[in-house]
């Protein structure tokens, strides 16, 4: 098949689920056209089956905001008719599953049919695209695309709830590959890190209000009163100032490094002990999965997909949005000696669950499925 990918290029991990989806469409044989503003941060390597093509946004003193999903419309028309895909798949619906409905029916007025498949990832539902704002053309573009997609159960009854949708949404979860994210040994980072035999606890996000991380925080500081411990926090964005400022208000900093933005998490997921993911929102968790594949376990809220993700009791715990004090006890339990390596064990068998290798057919499926119905 020849496929075009619109995603958005970034650490994010919409962005990263569909990088990742091109370069194993791509080792699988398929022809993969990635159409974004840059090129993707994951795209790091060469293929023969794999292209690239920026879209590129023409400014103009009367454009307060440059019109970018006219110019990523106007991209896909370009790469469809000069390269002949078989099919665009969008991820994240704002905006690009109205730039590709636009793209679709442009196209169908020079006698070119193109289905269009969107996936959803969570906050273009949950945060955004509820939102009166934009819910019309994303209600419009989702009931509009020829196949839809969601990464969880709970994202797909959420879409329900939240929209008149009137298409089938098929799950399809997040992957990992397993072959990237696998324990290393990295006796000397750890060394470095924990001198005396602490125990590391980990959290990577974007540093997002929704993420949390005030609750990675605090719950680390209960943690560090009862065991010693290092906290790593990966990742930037707009909350990572003031959550600076609470370790140094609670008296924690030195024991926390801030690493910003890593392109080689798996190195530091190798030295953890425990992941903590405690969202107010989350469609899947891609982050606690690439933990777990790491033998993390994980420590989290039970918002959205997490459940899906990580099994209460097995492969860390669940606890209720904000509930510090729980989740500060069941981290202490599975960081016992006794624990530790059992909770280890199931984190990996779970995230071999979610192996690429069994998740990618299923996405080459639903576009077979898509072309037989168009
Ligand atoms: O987590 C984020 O804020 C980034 C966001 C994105 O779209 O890039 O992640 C979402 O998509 C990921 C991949 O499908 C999911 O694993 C994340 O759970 C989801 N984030 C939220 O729902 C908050």
């Amino acid at each position: 098949m020849k496929i075009g990918i619109v995603c958005y290029p970034t650490f994010g991990g919409s962005g990263v689920v569909a990088t990742e989806l091109g370069k194993g469409l791509a080792k699988n044989g398929h022809e993969v056209h990635f159409i974004t503003y840059s090129q993707p941060t994951r795209l790091d390597f060469f293929n023969e089956n794999l292209f690239y093509h920026e879209v590129n946004i023409r400014s103009y003193p009367l454009f307060k905001y440059p019109p970018y999903e006219l110019a990523l419309a106007s991209k896909m028309v370009d790469v469809a008719k000069n390269e002949k895909l078989d099919l665009l798949h969008v991820h994240y619906a704002i905006p690009h599953a109205s730039a590709a409905v636009l793209a679709k029916q442009i196209l169908k007025t020079e006698g070119i049919q193109i289905p269009v498949v969107t996936t959803l990832h969570g906050t273009d539902i949950t945060l955004v695209g509820k939102d009166p704002s934009y819910e019309p053309v994303v209600t419009f573009s989702i009931n509009q695309s020829d196949g839809v997609t969601a990464v969880s159960e709970d994202l797909k009854n959420d879409t329900y709830k939240h929209f008149n949708i009137t298409r089938e949404i098929k799950v399809i979860p997040n992957f990992i590959d397993l072959e990237k994210f696998q324990r290393q040994r990295k006796d000397h980072f750890k060394m470095a890190i924990c001198p005396n035999g602490e125990k590391l606890i980990v959290h990577t996000s974007n540093f997002r209000k929704v993420k949390r991380v005030d609750d990675v925080v605090r719950i680390f500081k209960k943690i560090s009163e009862t065991i010693p411990a290092r906290l790593l926090l990966v990742g930037d964005g707009p909350e990572r100032g003031h959550i600076e400022g609470l370790c140094r208000e609670l008296g924690i900093y030195d024991e926390v490094r801030f690493l910003g933005k890593l392109e080689a998490v798996e190195e530091v997921l190798s030295v953890a002990d425990l992941f903590l993911m405690p969202s107010e929102k989350e469609s899947f968790g891609l982050a606690a999965l690439e933990a777990m594949a790491c033998q993390v376990p994980v420590i989290s809220s039970n918002a959205g997909g997490i459940p899906e993700l990580n099994v209460d009791g097995v492969t860390g715990f669940t606890a209720d949005i904000g509930d510090v004090e729980t989740m500060t006890e069941k981290a202490l339990f599975i960081l016992s000696e006794e624990n530790l390596d059992n909770f280890k064990r199931n984190a990996l068998e779970r995230a071999k669950e979610f192996d690429i290798d069994k998740v990618l057919p299923l996405y080459e499926a639903h576009y077979n499925q898509v072309l037989e119905s168009v």
